[in-house]
């Protein structure tokens, strides 16, 4: 597939602009929140639509683009959904789960209770493809993962950003994903998200993150 070169569009900021936009920028993502405690409260389609087109402008192997998103609003699927992961969670809690993880969990509070999927006006689910099917061929796609993994991150800030709360979720194991969505075999459940308002009581674990001098490294 030979692309036809086409002018970039791109302007340069002025320094101070540069210096202002980044620090709001920040300061925004700073503010988002995982939250496990969704309202009823419904929400737009087109806000689900806008977020998950956000995501699907992420940048991935040979273009391939290998993500299918579903987005579920039928209480009945929502349901479906929850009964599955919370049957896949109580195993993983009581017995899959190595203790030092469940150590590490501790603090947050987490368990197999899943009830913010029922109650959470959106689900969304992103699905990987791993090869497309071409005629009797399958096509394979590249870097999968790093491809999904990226639209996930913009779709979690496309959320933020339109002042909605999410999740990443990822019961273990998810194949029942592809069962009750009734998915091709080529897609392979990759993360989801409730998405939705947070409820007026909501809390959050008083968590931090790691300073500059932590995380970065200059050369
Ligand atoms: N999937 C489980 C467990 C879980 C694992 C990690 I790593 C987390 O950061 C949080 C939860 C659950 O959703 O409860």
């Amino acid at each position: 597939m030979k692309y036809e070169p086409i002018p970039l569009e791109f302007n340069r900021l002025p320094a101070d602009e540069m210096s202002a936009r980044a620090e709001a920028f920040r300061q925004k993502m700073e503010r988002r929140r995982s939250v496990r405690y969704f309202s009823s409260d419904p929400v737009d389609r087109t806000l689900v639509e806008q977020a998950i087109m956000t995501a699907a402008t992420a940048p991935n192997g040979a273009n391939r683009q290998p993500w299918t998103f579903v987005a579920i609003s039928s209480p009945e699927v929502k349901r479906r959904i929850r009964i599955a992961a919370e049957e896949e969670e109580k195993l993983s809690y009581s017995n899959r789960m190595p203790q030092e993880w469940l150590d590490a969990l501790e603090g947050l509070g987490t368990d197999w209770h899943k009830e913010f999927l029922e109650h959470v006006p959106w689900i969304v689910v992103c699905f990987a493809q791993l090869w497309e099917p071409v005629g009797e061929r399958k096509l394979k796609n590249y870097y999968v993962q790093e491809s999904c993994g990226i639209a996930c991150g913009l779709f979690i800030a496309a959320v933020h950003e339109m002042g909605l709360a999410t999740l990443t979720h990822t019961p273990s194991p998810m194949g029942f994903l592809g069962d009750v969505l009734e998915r091709p075999k080529h897609e392979r459940p990759f993360m989801l998200f409730p998405v939705g308002y947070p409820t007026e009581d909501c809390t959050v674990p008083k968590i931090s993150k790691k300073e500059a001098g932590d995380v970065i490294i200059w050369r």
